[in-house]
């Protein structure tokens, strides 16, 4: 087909004024001032660790404090990834949602809910998935991770990050407080954000990671140094709950993993073990781990896990006694997150309206006319 010069010109012309468009459009996602949100979430897969309350909580209720617009959710749609006992992940949604008030997450200051009761979540998922490839996701090391544990790997488990970056959009949040271990997840929540918005209009802010200090951003296993604390790592004692006992404590440490050397120096990649006891020392008196080893010097490593004993003992009792109250208490706990669904759900549900229109799946008044016009045309 020969085109004439004018209508070469006419392409063109259309050409470089949709790409004017995009150009525009990108530059207004970089610029257009979002008000101020933060978004974050836990799984309940088990008890809360030293890990997951250094790593992220701590920062939360620091957010909440300073007067920061906070939402917080309870990932339960996640934790499913992996199988759960159902009796165990009901009870697990009521104790992580009593330690959260435990240690100073408020009600009335932040929106705390439990995932599943937001079906826009999983809405949005679809949407976003429908972004992105398989190649992307299959790179992600959190995936790698957690399928190097199962034999099948499950759906969930490849599309969980895709979910991830439904949960912060749908809040349309700026800013998210994550462990280090979950820097990745958020570059991809962010790529997500920059398709939709070129792809259908200015709609998502680009959210920022808020990682915590490099140093207690991944707390390690006290059996096996080389890896993250974790809640469904399958041996208790390589973890410390916030609702353990002081015996449990005490034992816990007792049996962490160190070396042969007898005497305490803070040396993270010669001296994993050691070197994870001095943080959790330090995480909880703020001494840095050289007045640590200073005050500690004489002291042999079996001694040395007495003392980081005592200081956890001393710190974590309070909080465990909160935690039981708050357990005694099943209705506040119900009407803490009854009332944390009806809040986060106004603003989902404005979100995905916003989505499905843009997105074409809203049947309004714009598509009736459109009907209208191409029924004529077939008339
Ligand atoms: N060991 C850790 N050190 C520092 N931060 C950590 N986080 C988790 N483990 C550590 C941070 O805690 C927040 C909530 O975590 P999550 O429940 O959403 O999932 P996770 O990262 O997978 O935590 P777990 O405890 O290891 O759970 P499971 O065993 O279920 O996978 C996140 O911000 C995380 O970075």
């Amino acid at each position: 087909m020969v085109l004439t010069v004018g209508r070469r010109l006419h392409i063109l012309n259309e050409y470089s004024s949709r790409c004017l468009k995009q150009v525009r459009r990108s530059h207004a996602t970089e610029t257009f001032k979002w008000s101020h949100r933060v978004f974050s979430g836990i799984q309940p897969t088990g008890s809360m660790h030293l890990g997951n309350y250094f790593g992220a909580v701590q920062k939360w209720v620091e957010m909440q404090n300073a007067g920061e617009s906070v939402i917080y959710s309870i990932a339960d749609l996640h934790s499913i990834t992996l199988p759960q006992d159902p009796k165990h992940l009901h009870s697990n949604i009521l104790q992580i949602t009593a330690t959260l008030l435990a240690c100073g997450i408020d009600p009335d200051k932040s929106i705390l809910f439990q995932q599943s009761r937001i079906p826009e979540h999983t809405q949005l998922c679809w949407t976003l998935g429908c972004l992105t490839t398989m190649a992307r996701l299959a790179h992600i090391p959190t995936y790698k991770e957690k399928s190097a544990t199962v034999k099948e790997v499950p759906l969930g488990l490849y599309v969980y990050p895709v979910l991830q970056a439904a949960d912060i959009l749908l809040y349309r949040a700026t800013h998210v407080p994550v462990g280090e271990d979950q820097t990745h997840n958020l570059e991809l929540v962010q790529h997500l954000a920059k398709i939709f918005n070129n792809r259908y209009g200015h709609t998502f802010p680009i959210p920022k990671a808020v990682v915590a200090d490099s140093s207690i951003s991944r707390l390690k296993s006290l059996r096996d140094p080389s890896k993250k604390m974790s809640k469904s790592e399958q041996d208790p004692k390589s973890r410390i709950e916030i609702t353990d006992t002081p015996d449990d404590i005490l034992e816990k440490c007792k049996k962490a993993l160190t070396d042969f050397t007898s005497e305490i120096t803070f040396d993270p990649e010669k001296r994993p073990g050691v070197a994870n006891l001095i943080t959790i020392h330090s995480l909880f008196t703020g001494l840095d781990p050289a007045e640590i080893c200073e005050q500690n010097i004489g002291l042999d490593t079996g001694r040395y896990k007495l003392v980081v004993a005592e200081v956890i003992q001393e710190k974590l009792e309070p909080l465990r006694q909160q935690v039981q109250q708050y357990m005694s208490e099943p209705q506040y706990i119900e009407e803490v997150l009854n009332r944390g669904a009806d809040k986060a759900s106004v603003i989902a549900q404005q979100t995905w309206l916003d989505v499905k229109t843009k997105v074409g799946l809203q049947i309004n008044e714009g598509s009736y006319r459109c009907l209208q016009v191409s029924e004529k045309r077939v008339m």
